[in-house]
């Protein structure tokens, strides 16, 4: 009988040792633990022995039991932990794989030249102030030193919307505004959206932004203009950038002038960028006419001021380096997607 159990028992071991699977498992357990299993026959048998022999064979028979039974938890964890191995396996992800690139979204070229813009003037103390695109002839033209008659004021170059009102063909009004509301000293810049009756092509559009900036106060001189506007250069295109003053005319501003910028490709040599010129030009400014001051109800034996306008498009395009400034306006998802 001993060696029986031990048979059992080992050939019950080797079996579990080789199970694959959840359902051998329980066909083997079910073999030796069941009702009618190998084991179970062998309890039930002891009824046939005599009292004497019953103890003994009955701790043999637990024993053996116990060993099986120790057996199938063995190989029900193995078979667990097999089981887990495989699923990390099928499950396995490769962390070296490139991420998906998630789409967001970000400012437009424009909106960065314009951003910049705004960190540089509000770090020397200006304040950024916006107005009506729609405005009277008056806050566009007159007070702006801009006379009925004048050919700026022509149809041609000016959108009307009936013989008084306008869309504004440049923010000056706003800066007029301000300086009516009589509150002094002025730093300010003015951007927003313009509009001149042009057709479009590479340099030109309908409707575009410009950024205006004015600072009135006692004793402000073309140092003043100069200074600041070699300043924001120097933000804008970098240290090393030199300025040039070259005299203009400008209705609203005496004496005028167009700024340049040494070229920051190839720092004034003369490149393909700057046209073989070493510079290019970037805004239009000058000391605001006496005249502005005083019809915005400024004294202008007290007060002097500076002005300055930019277009917006223009920085975007040198600035990034884009030659053609209807992709500002196309929102063509591949060229935004390059800034
Ligand atoms: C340009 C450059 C400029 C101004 C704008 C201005 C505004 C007031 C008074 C005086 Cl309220 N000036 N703005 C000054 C100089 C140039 O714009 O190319 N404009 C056509």
């Amino acid at each position: 009988m001993n060696e029986q159990l031990a048979r059992i028992v080992q050939e019950a071991e080797e079996r579990l040792g080789a199970c694959g699977s959840q359902a051998e498992l329980s066909e083997i357990k079910v073999a030796y633990l069941g009702k009618k299993g190998e084991i179970t026959q062998l309890m039930k048998g002891m009824k046939d022995l005599s009292p004497e022999e019953r103890p003994a064979f009955g701790q043999l028979v637990n024993d053996a039991r116990a060993r099986v039974e120790e057996a199938i938890e063995k190989a029900a964890a193995s078979m667990k932990s097999l089981e887990r191995e495989r699923r990390f396996k099928e499950e396995e992800i490769d962390v070296t794989l490139p991420a998906k690139k998630l789409r967001i979204g970000h400012s437009h070229p424009c909106q960065r030249a314009l951003d910049e813009m705004e960190r540089i003037f509000v770090g020397m103390g200006y304040e950024v102030i916006e107005g009506p695109e729609i405005e009277y002839q008056d806050y566009n033209f007159t007070k702006l030193n801009i006379p009925e008659g004048h050919p700026a004021r022509d149809e041609q170059d000016t959108f009307y919307i009936t013989d008084q009102i306008l869309l504004r063909s440049q923010t000056s009004p706003v800066q007029a505004r301000t300086m009516e509301k009589g509150k002094l000293p002025i730093r300010m810049i003015s951007p927003g959206r313009v509009f001149r009756s042009d057709s479009i092509d590479a340099t030109h559009s309908p409707s575009f932004h410009q950024v205006e900036g004015l600072a009135v106060d006692k004793h402000i001189t073309m140092t003043d203009l100069k200074g600041t506007l070699t300043e924001f250069a120097k933000e804008l295109f970098g240290e090393d950038t030199k300025t040039r003053f070259r005299p203009h005319h400008f209705n609203f501003t005496e004496p005028s002038a167009e700024m340049d910028v040494s070229c920051f490709k190839c720092h004034g040599k003369g490149c393909r960028f700057c046209k073989g010129e070493g510079w290019i030009e970037i805004l239009g400014c000058g000391m605001v006419h006496p005249n502005v001051l005083e019809m915005c109800g400024i004294d202008s034996r007290e007060y002097t001021g500076f002005a300055f306008g930019v277009g917006l498009e223009r920085i975007a395009l040198l600035k990034y380096e884009i030659d053609d400034m209807r992709l500002l306006y196309e929102n063509d998802q591949r060229f935004l997607d390059q800034f």
